[in-house]
């Protein structure tokens, strides 16, 4: 099929509800969790602000905006390769700089929601994800892998999406030869639904948080804090998520989007 005959039948599809567009984006306000670091390695990010500048009033009679105050790396996020040290180099590593291409590519969902629930310190590992591709095919290049939790449901209360106790946070994530063999695969990225795109015990990794240390030496993205991972198939998906075009940003708030055939 010509590509032009494809887009067609996709805009027919997509008008008639034979194809959904499932939002993969939590609420990003001042309810939004925001990550806490170790206090010895880091300053956090600050909690989100929206700030009313006029409601049809003394500030402006006609219109209602406002201005806002957030990180980088705030709520449902992508994470470009120069957030990372070992991704610093690359000049298109950055939200304003990497190719428009990248922000649109299939998705592969691979569903840990049940180990997950069972240990929030699960880990993905490599075989796990061999095993995934036994059943429902191969990750292809140039593809996303989002690690599905169902950690989405904890996103309105921060203590439960950030579990952590004395020993830090406990959310699940990939080990390190997970990572490395999706970007063998040569995945464009990984996401998760957690507050980063690393185990909540990744600092203790060997490299600490290999999802950002090894992701972003490949010049390759993460993706934060997804939702409604539930609603999409293994296979089949286009994942949209574009981030704001930020000069040098190492990341951005998305509405991350999929685009799923309805069952
Ligand atoms: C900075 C340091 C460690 C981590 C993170 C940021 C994130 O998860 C992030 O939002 O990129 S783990
Ligand atoms: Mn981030």
């Amino acid at each position: 099929m010509s590509a032009a005959a494809t887009l067609g039948q996709f805009a027919e599809q997509l008008l008639s509800g034979e194809i959904e567009v499932v939002d993969l984006t939590a609420p990003l306000g001042p309810d939004t969790p925001i990550i806490k670091l170790p206090p010895e390695l880091a300053v956090d990010t600050p909690k989100v602000e929206i700030h009313t500048i006029s409601e049809y009033d003394d500030k402006g009679p006609f219109w209602a905006w406002n201005w806002l105050k957030l990180g980088e790396h705030s709520g449902t996020h992508f994470d470009a390769p120069h957030h990372w040290i070992t991704g610093k180099e690359f000049s298109d590593g950055f939200t304003d700089t990497i190719p428009a291409t990248n922000f649109v590519a299939p998705a592969n969902v691979i569903d840990c929601s049940a180990e997950s629930a069972g240990n929030p310190d699960f880990l993905l590992t490599a075989d796990g994800v061999r095993a995934w591709e036994a059943k429902h095919g191969p990750i292809g290049k140039g593809e996303w892998v989002l690690m599905r939790t169902d950690w989405d449901r904890r996103n309105g209360s921060e203590e439960e999406f950030l579990n952590a106790d004395e020993n830090g946070p406990h959310s699940p994530g990939p080990s390190v030869d997970c990572i490395e063999y999706i970007l063998e695969r040569g995945a464009i990225g990984w996401g998760t639904q957690c507050i980063g795109t690393d185990a909540g015990q990744a600092g203790g990794m060997e490299p600490p948080f290999p999802a950002h240390n090894l992701v972003h030496k490949a010049n390759r993205y993460g993706l934060a804090s997804l939702c409604n991972l539930d609603r999409l198939p293994p296979k089949g998906a286009i994942l949209i998520a574009a981030p704001l075009k930020i000069v040098r940003g190492t990341g951005s708030p998305v509405r991350a989007l999929a685009l799923v055939p309805k069952e």
